[in-house]
């Protein structure tokens, strides 16, 4: 197969040598006929690389393989294991700056975030790596002499992983590097949006000497080909997912059948507070971090910003202004912060949420429209008169809006940001400590932020509660969830 990297793509990157199984991709290749993945840059346009579209039947190629690398590298000490994890984490972090280039080029960021993106790719790796030689089982007092009872934990065996495009590094090392660490193998399918960044990861993985079979990537333009293999072929026992709780839904439904181990981290509708006693600066600050980081792309985003009648005016003209100094363009431009969106989909939508909430009474401070014919960019915008029966307080917009609220009581707002059916993120600003323990434990969401707008850690447990999640990437609990535990009860002792 030619190398299929245009120079759209290659002129970003120091040392395009190493990547060259990516069009091909480093997972099995069984179908006769290869239909291809365009990729193009959403800032340009221009094609940046054509790989392999594969089908169901390299779905199932690549799960024979997993199966038959699993119980081998099960078999492996942790400590070998955890050797090949470092190996890997170091590979990222030499070619971290061709990685970002990648990513910009394919999903449109900035260059500095794409760069804290594969630093917290490779964060992830470094963590599981020294997890890998923590996993503990327990004994447990039996009730009579003659018995010993303990748990030991087992990996839980091949895992099909399905990545989105908005963090297309770090959602492929939060899945991959417990699955690896646990003792799984992997299928990872990326978004079709971003498999370039995913190709070129898994190259530096065979680099780093991960035996043939315990990772295999599979490109796909429709997610559904491959998902519904991952989700219905009895050799896959978990299937670990990032993406619309609309597609979770329905993988749910097609693994009911053989009861599969599930992770799923959906979409959000995060609640922003800010009380009368904030420190208000410190809440801008959070705010637009929260709002605007990826271009407002993100599970966490700040969907809702409450801002209590005391310090509103303030806030909203101060947060208003902050949004205009914004600059909307193409990733690599260093002055730039907002890059596209993914693509006309998306561009379609927060379009729609804005025009809904015009008709509904809402103003618009700044922004409120397309940036430019080509491309796909969007202003970064302030609405404020927003009520909660408009589209954009109740869905996830995933882009650069940020409606403001104002609220008097504080009780209210509580039961307000928990009106959704979804519980990922919250946040929010105060200082009275009262207040700070009650509003902590009354949100109903999976993460809170108290007094920051930046949460994400590979320390920590991400995840959300009812309609966004099931499960915690990250931290000792993201291993746990790629892990079976098994009681065993010894008698006639
Ligand atoms: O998501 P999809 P999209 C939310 C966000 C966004 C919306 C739609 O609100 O606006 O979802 O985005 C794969 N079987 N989030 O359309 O379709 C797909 O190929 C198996 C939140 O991009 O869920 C990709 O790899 N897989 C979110 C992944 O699912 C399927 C991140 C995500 O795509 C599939 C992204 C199928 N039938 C979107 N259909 C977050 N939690 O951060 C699609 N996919």
């Amino acid at each position: 197969m030619e190398l299929a990297l245009t120079p759209a793509l290659t002129k970003h990157l120091k040392n395009p040598g190493i990547f060259r199984d990516l069009a091909e991709g480093p997972g099995p290749s069984v179908a006769k006929k290869r239909k291809r993945l365009a990729v193009f840059n959403p800032s340009t346009g221009e094609l940046l690389a054509e790989v392999t579209d594969m089908s169901a039947e390299d779905a199932r190629a690549a799960i024979e393989k997993a199966y038959i690398a699993q119980e081998p590298w099960a078999h492996l000490t942790a400590r070998e294991r955890s050797n090949v994890l470092w190996e890997w984490h170091r590979l990222i972090l030499e070619h971290s700056d061709d990685l970002a280039a990648i990513l910009t080029a394919e999903m449109g960021k900035p260059l500095a975030e794409a760069k804290s993106g594969v630093q917290h790719a490779a964060a992830y790796l470094q963590w599981y790596a020294e997890e890998a030689n923590r996993i503990y089982g327990e004994t447990i007092s039996a009730p009579s002499n003659d018995r010993r009872m303990l748990v030991i934990k087992q990996p839980i065996g091949v895992v099909g992983a399905i990545t989105p495009w908005n963090f297309p590094a770090s959602m492929v090392a939060r899945k991959i590097s417990p699955a690896l660490a646990a003792g799984c193998t992997v299928i990872l399918k990326p978004a079709e949006q971003t498999p370039l960044v995913a190709g070129a990861m898994i190259a530096l993985a065979k680099l780093a000497g991960f035996p043939d079979g315990v990772i295999n990537l599979v490109y796909a333009s429709v997610g559904d080909t491959i998902g519904r293999e991952l989700c219905t072929n009895p050799k896959v026992r978990k299937i670990s997912f990032t993406g619309s709780t609309e597609v979770g839904r329905l993988l749910m439904r097609q693994c009911s059948d053989q009861i599969k181990r599930m992770s799923f981290e959906l979409g959000g509708n995060a609640p922003f507070i800010v009380f009368d006693d904030a420190n208000v600066d410190a809440a801008l600050d959070g705010a637009i971090r929260a709002k605007f980081r990826n271009a407002g792309q993100t599970c966490v985003s700040a969907n809702r910003i409450y801002v209590q009648s005391w310090v509103y005016a303030e806030f909203t003209e101060k947060f208003t202004k902050r949004a205009r100094t914004l600059k909307v363009g193409d990733g690599f431009d260093p002055d730039v912060t907002i890059g596209p969106l993914i693509d006309r989909d998306a561009l379609t939508k927060i379009e729609a949420h804005v025009e809904d909430a015009l008709q509904k009474g809402a103003r618009v401070r700044c922004g409120g429209r397309r940036v430019g014919t080509s491309g796909t960019f969007f202003e970064p915008t302030v609405i404020t008169d927003v009520v909660g029966s408009m589209r954009l307080a109740q869905e996830e917009t995933f882009g650069p809006l940020a409606p403001i609220i104002r609220f008097e009581d504080p009780d209210h707002v509580v039961s307000d940001a928990n009106d959704t059916i979804y519980g990922l993120a919250a946040y929010f600003y105060a200082s009275n400590l009262k207040r700070v323990w009650r509003v902590a434990e009354a949100l109903e969401y999976g993460m809170v932020g108290i007094n920051t707008g930046r949460m994400s850690s590979e320390a920590a447990p991400f995840g959300g509660i009812k309609q966004s999640g099931i499960g915690r990437e990250g931290s000792r609990h993201g291993l746990e969830d790629y892990l079976e535990m098994k009681y065993l009860c010894m008698g006639g002792l």
